[in-house]
């Protein structure tokens, strides 16, 4: 065997099947071997009581992405890739947005030129369809499905981004014959509509009415439709994003049914509720997202869903504003309603640290299901399997170690995300990623940036796995 370039050594390796004690051996930038006694290598990294896992997949992130008139997206893809490093991420799929009245094509070619020569780690692209016109849905999509663009998202709230259900029927439909795989963000768009101008009519603009706007039976609701017209349609879908037991319920009793719906949740529905966005003035907008946060009998039913399998990812659904701007959370229209406060929060710099803690740490999931809920289910889901996702002869050699005992109190002060706060601020942790590895190269190291802006590659990516129909 050719001389290795890395050796990692005396380390437990954690893959969603497995919990071993052995070495890694990469060369370029490939795991060739794994065993004991591997030789020498260029670089031997001794991982004593440590444990290598495979990088973080992050499949629900947003980078660079236009939020409406005159706010800005606080990350851009090489702070937001670099924060996804330090949170032991080797992957993410962030969003391209079609434009009202764009071709997807003309909105890859921006979000390519944006990523170009900046990511920190690998990345590959869902798109978000917002105007499925008989051209972008009868010619565009079927090609950029066989180029490797194998998911897209859909709204069914959002003013210019809902889609009304016969639109997201033909989508749907788009999607069984070119084996797409379908996102959707489940919010009944008139309710919401409904509750909003109450609301403001009756004087509640406060950002805590943000929740009031949008409570479960909006997520509820949505969610039944969008399983209901994927049975019609006979395709699989994700449910992004799921904030409670209600819609969760959705989700289980169509799997039972023996239908292909996947769900996601997210950290913000595990440890924050909607008495976070109640601070006084405007500092409940640092915790406004969609779904919001809800409740703790909500939280215990997310976790429920982690722990049983109704859902198969764990993503951040990083979508980052900074607070103290008038182009973020602070945008003067904001102050008139929590209407027009940007919808999103940071995360992918906490996500796994979070999991690890609150979800193995606390014994509500084992280190398995853990790799499986933040990496490899990710991988199988979004085409990117085996080459990513797991730690095996002949993947890419994507590799977070982490010190289980490492105890870390979240703070704005070591994150990396262009956000100026963390929702998470305060949270005590035990277990963090120390190091992170990018194809063999080491691209974060103990909250450091140990690489250069471009290691990361863009994906092309193949259909589903999990979503495959026999
Ligand atoms: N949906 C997302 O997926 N992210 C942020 C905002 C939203 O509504
Ligand atoms: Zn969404
Ligand atoms: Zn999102």
């Amino acid at each position: 065997m050719a001389r290795l370039d890395t050796i990692i050594r005396n380390g437990t390796v954690v893959t969603a099947a497995d919990t071993v004690a052995c070495d890694i051996g990469i060369k370029d930038g490939v795991v060739v071997v794994l065993g004991r006694d591997l030789g020498d290598a260029d670089e031997v990294i001794d991982i004593s009581g440590l444990l290598a896992l495979p990088g973080g997949i992050d499949s629900h992130v947003h980078f660079a992405q236009p939020s409406g008139p005159d706010i800005v997206m606080a990350d851009g893809f090489a702070s937001g890739t670099l924060a996804a490093a330090c949170g032991g991420n080797t992957t993410v799929l962030p969003f391209c947005m079609q434009q009202k009245g764009q071709s997807l094509r003309e909105a890859l070619k921006q979000y390519h030129a944006a990523a170009d020569g900046q990511c920190h780690v690998d990345v590959a692209f869902h798109m978000i369809i917002t105007d499925p016109t008989e051209q972008v849905l009868g010619q565009e999509l079927p090609a950029l499905v066989e180029d490797g663009y194998t998911s897209l998202k859909i709204f069914m709230t959002y003013e210019g981004m809902a889609l009304n259900d016969r639109e997201i029927l033909e989508t749907l439909s788009v999607a069984r014959e070119t084996r797409a795989l379908v996102m959707v963000h489940a919010e009944n768009y008139d309710a919401i509509r409904f509750l909003t101008d109450r609301l403001e009519r009756a004087g509640k603009t406060a950002p805590r009415y943000h929740a009031t706007s949008r409570p479960i039976p909006v997520e509820r609701e949505a969610t039944h439709r969008a399983i209901s017209l994927a049975e019609l349609i006979d395709v699989p879908i994700v449910i992004v994003h799921v904030s409670n037991g209600e819609a969760m319920e959705e989700i289980r009793r169509a799997q039972i049914k023996g239908l292909k719906i996947f769900g996601e949740t997210c950290p913000q529905y595990l440890v924050l509720t909607e008495k976070d966005l109640d601070g006084l003035n405007m500092e409940g907008a640092r915790y406004v997202c969609s779904p919001p946060p809800r409740d703790a009998a909500s939280q215990t039913a997310c976790w429920d869903g982690l722990s049983t399998g109704v859902f198969s990812l764990f993503s951040s659904d990083h979508c980052p504003f900074r607070y103290n701007d008038t182009h973020g959370k602070l945008v003067p229209k904001g102050r008139t309603s929590f209407r027009w406060v940007p919808n999103g929060i940071p995360g992918v710099e906490t996500r796994l640290p979070i999991l690890f803690s609150e979800g193995v740490g606390k014994g509500r999931i084992d280190l398995n299901r853990f790799v499986a809920l933040t990496a490899t289910n990710h991988a199988k889901m979004y085409g990117l399997y085996p080459r990513k996702g797991t730690i095996a002869i002949g993947s890419d050699a994507d590799i977070a170690i982490w010190d289980p005992r490492r105890k870390v109190t979240i703070s704005q002060s070591l994150m990396h995300h262009g956000s100026d706060y963390t929702p998470y601020e305060g949270l005590e942790v035990t277990g963090w990623p120390v190091r992170t590895i990018v194809r063999g190269t080491m691209v974060a190291g103990d909250g450091i940036a140990a690489g250069k802006p471009g290691h990361g590659r863009y994906l092309s990516r193949t259909r589903s796995l999990l979503a495959a129909r026999p």
